[in-house]
C-alpha cells in the first residue's frame, strides 16, 4: 500500500478536522505531519479551540449519561464489534502507525494487535465487573460492595504508542460505562482520527452515541490544561514524559480528581553468569534497538557481572553491526528512522555527555546520511560503557544510547557472584524511574531475589525475557517517577470505576453497628 492507499482506506483527507463529538469540526490552527520515513508531508489535521473543546466535553458527558445505563455485557458487544472493525483494517491502520511515527512495519501491526487484544480482554471483562460480598455484623443484614461507572475519561497519549494506548483506556472505560475524549500527541494525530472513525462507524451501526468516543486534537499547552483542570473530566489517564505526568497529577490532584499516570523508564537488564547469553542477546537487541528505543520499555541500562562483560559486549557490538537499518516500510528493515531532528539531538547529547563523565562509546551513534536515509533521523544504535551515577545515565533517552554496567568482581566464586547480586539490585533501583525489569539466570535463587521484595522495585519485573513488549493480559505501568498507575489487564479496570459499599437491613428492627444502643 502506498500513502495515498492508506489514507483512502481509512477514510482520511488531506486535510481533517481534529475534533469529534459525533460530529467532525475544528477550526483551529493546522498541522501539517510529516512522516519520519522521509520528512515529507502525509496529510494535515486541523486542531480544535477552546470552545470548541468545551463542546466536545459536553457532548462527551451526555454520551455518558446515555452509555451507562447500557447492561455492561451489551456494552462489551460493541468492544466486541471494535476489535473485528480493527482485525479489518489491521493492515492500514498499521502502515499508517509506521508512517506517521516511523516504528517497522511488524511492529505497527504489533501495536494494532494489541488494540484488538484489549478489546477481547474487555469483552470478557464486560461480564466480570466483580465486586464482593461481605458478612455484615448485624442479624439480617447484608453488606455488598458494587462498581459503578465514573463519567467521562480524559485520555492523553504519546506518539510512541500512538493508538495502543487509546485502545488499552478507551476498550476499558467503555465496558465500565464510561464515555472518553481522547487528546493524542499532536506528532501523531492522523492515526487518531482513523481510529475515532473506525470507533464512531461502530456506534453508528448500533444506534449509541459516537462521542462516546471523543477526539480533541489540540496544542498540548492549552487543550491539555484545560482538560486537566477539568472537573467535567473525573479521572485523566496521561502516557508521557515524566515532566508532563508531574504537572497532570498535582493538577488533577488538587482538584480531588484522579489520574492514571503511565511516564518515563530506565529500564534494565541484569545479565549474571548464571544467563543463557543465546537468549540475552536477541532480548537486548529487541529492547533496546527495537522501536528505535522509543518505547517507555525500551531497555536503556545493562547491568552485566565482571565475568561476562567482555563477552556480551563483543557479541552485543557485533550484533549491533548487523541490525538492518532503514525505511521501516521495507521487508527486513529493524530499526527505522528516529520521531524528529530533536530525538537525533538527544542521542547525539547523551552520547557527548557520557563521555564527557568518564564512560566510553563502544559502537554507534552516528546520523546516517545519503539517498537510502532521506530526511535525515535515521542513526546507528550506540552502545556505551557507563556509570549508574552519571547523570545521564539517571535520565531517560527517548533515543538508541545502551550504557553497560559492570558489578561484582571477574574472579568471583560462582556462590560469591550470586552474593554479589545484592550490588547488582542496588545499581539496577538507583534511578528515579521504575517502570520495567528484567534478569536473565538460570539460577533460581538470583531469580527469585530480584522478583522478591528485596528485588526490583519496578512495576514488570521479567526472568528470561526483555524489559519491552509486554502483553496486554498484565497491569502495565511502573513505581517512582513513572507514575504509579497501570493500565491495560489485571484489575486495571477498577480505576476506571467507582466503588460503593452497600449494607442492606432485611429485619424488622434498626441495629446499629458496634453494638451502639441510642435512645
Ligand atoms: C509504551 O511505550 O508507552 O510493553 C507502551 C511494551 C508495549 C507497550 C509500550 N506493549 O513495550
Amino acid at each position: 500500500m502506498n500513502t495515498q492507499q492508506i489514507l483512502d482506506s481509512l477514510g482520511l483527507d488531506d486535510v481533517n478536522p481534529g475534533g469529534f463529538d459525533g460530529e467532525w469540526m475544528a477550526s483551529g490552527e493546522l498541522l501539517d505531519i510529516p512522516t519520519p520515513v522521509d520528512g515529507t508531508r502525509i496529510a494535515a489535521v486541523r486542531q480544535v479551540t477552546e470552545a470548541e473543546y468545551d463542546r466536545i466535553v459536553d457532548r462527551a458527558h451526555e454520551a455518558f449519561l446515555q452509555w451507562r445505563t447500557v447492561p455492561a455485557p451489551r456494552r462489551g458487544e460493541i468492544v466486541r464489534q471494535l476489535g473485528n472493525r480493527l482485525r479489518e483494517k489491521k493492515e492500514a491502520l498499521g502502515a499508517l502507525v509506521t508512517l506517521e511515527m516511523g516504528k517497522i512495519r511488524a511492529e505497527g501491526q504489533g501495536e494494532v494487535q494489541e488494540m484488538i487484544d484489549i478489546c477481547d480482554f474487555a469483552v470478557g471483562l464486560s461480564r466480570q465487573l466483580y465486586g464482593l460480598t461481605m458478612a455484615s455484623e448485624r442479624q439480617d443484614h447484608h453488606m455488598r460492595e458494587q462498581w459503578h461507572p465514573l463519567g467521562v475519561v480524559g485520555i492523553i497519549s504519546a506518539f510512541n504508542f500512538p493508538v495502543a494506548v487509546w485502545s488499552w483506556n478507551s476498550a476499558l472505560a467503555a465496558v465500565c460505562g464510561n464515555s472518553t475524549v481522547w487528546k493524542p500527541s499532536e506528532r501523531t494525530p492522523l492515526t487518531a482520527v482513523a481510529v475515532t472513525k473506525i470507533a464512531a462507524e461502530v456506534c453508528a451501526e448500533n444506534d449509541i452515541d459516537p462521542a462516546l468516543f471523543s477526539l480533541v486534537v489540540g496544542d498540548g499547552p492549552s487543550i491539555g490544561e484545560r482538560m486537566i483542570h477539568d472537573r467535567r473530566i473525573p479521572l485523566v489517564s496521561a502516557t508521557g514524559s515524566t515532566r508532563m505526568g508531574k504537572r497532570v497529577g498535582e493538577v488533577v490532584g488538587a482538584r480531588l480528581g484522579r489520574s492514571i499516570l503511565e511516564l518515563g523508564g530506565n529500564n534494565a537488564i541484569i545479565v549474571t553468569p548464571n544467563a543463557n547469553l543465546d537468549l540475552t542477546l536477541p532480548a537486548i537487541l529487541f529492547g533496546s534497538v527495537g522501536t528505535a528505543a522509543q518505547r517507555c520499555t525500551s531497555t536503556r541500562r545493562i547491568i552485566v557481572h565482571a565475568s561476562v562483560r567482555e563477552e556480551l559486549e563483543r557479541r552485543l557490538v557485533r550484533a549491533y553491526g548487523d541490525i538492518a537499518i532503514g525505511n521501516p516500510l521495507d521487508e527486513g528493515t529493524l530499526m527505522g528512522p528516529l520521531l524528529d531532528e530533536t530525538a537525533v539531538q538527544n542521542l547525539m547529547d547523551a552520547k557527548e555527555k557520557v563521555v564527557a563523565a568518564g564512560g566510553e562509546i563502544l559502537c554507534g551513534g552516528e546520523r546516517l546520511e545519503g539517498d537510502e536515509y532521506p530526511g535525515g533521523r535515521y542513526v546507528t544504535p550506540c552502545i556505551a560503557r557507563a556509570e549508574n551515577h552519571f547523570d545521564i545515565v539517571q535520565h531517560e533517552t527517548f533515543a538508541p544510547i545502551l550504557y553497560i554496567i559492570e558489578y561484582g568482581s571477574k574472579d568471583a566464586t560462582p556462590a560469591e557472584a550470586i552474593a554479589e547480586m545484592e550490588e547488582a539490585m542496588r545499581i539496577h533501583n538507583d534511578v528515579p524511574q521504575g517502570l520495567s525489569s528484567a534478569i536473565f539466570t538460570d539460577h533460581m535463587r538470583e531469580a527469585e531475589y530480584f522478583l522478591s521484595h528485596r528485588g526490583s522495585d519496578c512495576g514488570i519485573a521479567n526472568v528470561n525475557l526483555g524489559t519491552s513488549g509486554a502483553e496486554i493480559g498484565g497491569a502495565f505501568g511502573g513505581e517512582k517517577d513513572t507514575g504509579g498507575g497501570r493500565e491495560s489487564g489485571s484489575d486495571a479496570w477498577k480505576a476506571y470505576m467507582r466503588r460503593q459499599t452497600n449494607t442492606v437491613n432485611w429485619s424488622t428492627s434498626l441495629p446499629l453497628a458496634q453494638g451502639i444502643e441510642f435512645g
